[in-house]
């Protein structure tokens, strides 16, 4: 197999979602990239840029929204650019980093939301976020007896992936269907979800059904906490650009969708939470409120307008 075959390979698994999750996408592109910087065959500098380039632009495709996906590749891209030799070494030294700060920060996210759950508390998560179970599991670790709500998250079911880590972790968990949402939610003492993107303004855009929930909870005043990396933070949204929210195949959502001739099945796989709906973003370097996103993106992913 070609060395750029496997990054096709790689994104092609990123694009059916056998490899899914905002930050396991972000660091399996880091990995991929890493790899090809390996084994490519480049003879000189300009043609390692052009392969390198290349590989970059394929796995970028493969998935819309999730910021995650740019932010990991242009931490990785970064690399040293005045020789070969260098050049390879310096995607390793970059790939590297990225990838074992996001191990690091699921860590610190874990360490700093669990203060955030109390003895005794139920809490609501929506689809498949390390990040948010990571909230979790640290305080079932701090012995806090603790309940969560899991739904479905319709129509990939992550929430059953969910539920398998929380029953390894040994949390006692309940599954309901998402429409049941709102009929729980006066139980629920705080929902803590993952994020695909956080915008400049502290917009979040995560898992299609999490603006529902959100608004749920603000009308039941129950606290919505985001488990995001601050790799999940857009600079792009910086000078304006909106995000791009994925519509997936309708096949995900009615199998036999094809037998309907005047029925369109529609499958957006994200929506967008305002910042008003969100109490607290929990992040590796703190617990911030959603406003100050912008300042995340500033100091943290050092985007210059220029760039
Ligand atoms: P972590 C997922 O997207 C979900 O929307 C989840 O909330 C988010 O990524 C963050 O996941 P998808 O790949 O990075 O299932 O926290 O579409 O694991």
């Amino acid at each position: 197999m070609k060395p750029i075959d496997r990054v096709t390979e790689i994104s092609a698994k990123i694009s059916s979602m056998e490899i899914r999750g905002a930050g396991r996408i972000a660091t399996a592109a880091a990995k991929a990239l890493r790899d090809f910087s390996q084994t490519e065959e480049a003879k000189s500098l300009e043609d390692f840029n052009q392969r390198m380039e290349l590989a970059a632009d394929i796995l970028l495709k493969t998935r819309p929204t999730a910021v995650s996906l740019s932010n990991a590749i242009r931490m990785v891209m970064k690399y040293r650019k005045d020789d070969l030799a260098a050049a390879r070494e310096s995607v390793i030294i970059n790939a590297n980093r990225f990838i074992e700060n996001s191990e690091k920060a699921l860590e610190k996210i874990g360490q700093i939301g669990s203060k955030r759950i109390r003895d005794g508390d139920v809490i609501l998560t929506h689809c498949n976020s390390l990040a948010a179970l990571s909230v979790i599991s640290a305080a079932h670790k701090l012995g806090k007896s603790i309940k969560v709500i899991a739904t479905e998250s319709r129509p990939r079911f992550q929430g059953i992936t969910t539920i398998g880590m929380l029953d390894q972790m040994g949390v006692e968990t309940e599954l309901i269907v998402d429409s049941a949402a709102r009929s729980v939610m006066n139980e629920v003492d705080l929902v803590v979800v993952g994020a695909d993107v956080i915008t400049a303004s502290g917009t979040l855009v995560n898992k299609i059904g999490t603006a529902q929930i959100a608004l749920f909870a603000h009308e039941a005043r129950t606290s919505f906490m985001v488990a995001a990396e601050t790799y999940k933070f857009s600079p792009q949204t910086i000078l304006g650009e909106l995000v791009t929210i994925e519509e997936r195949e309708p096949g995900e959502v009615l199998a036999d969708h094809s037998r309907y001739s005047h029925v369109r099945v529609r499958n957006p796989a994200f929506d967008v939470t305002p910042h008003q709906y969100i109490d607290l973003i929990c992040t590796e370097v703190g617990a911030i409120p959603p406003e100050m996103s912008y300042l995340i993106i500033k100091e943290r992913l050092g985007w210059e307008i220029e760039e």
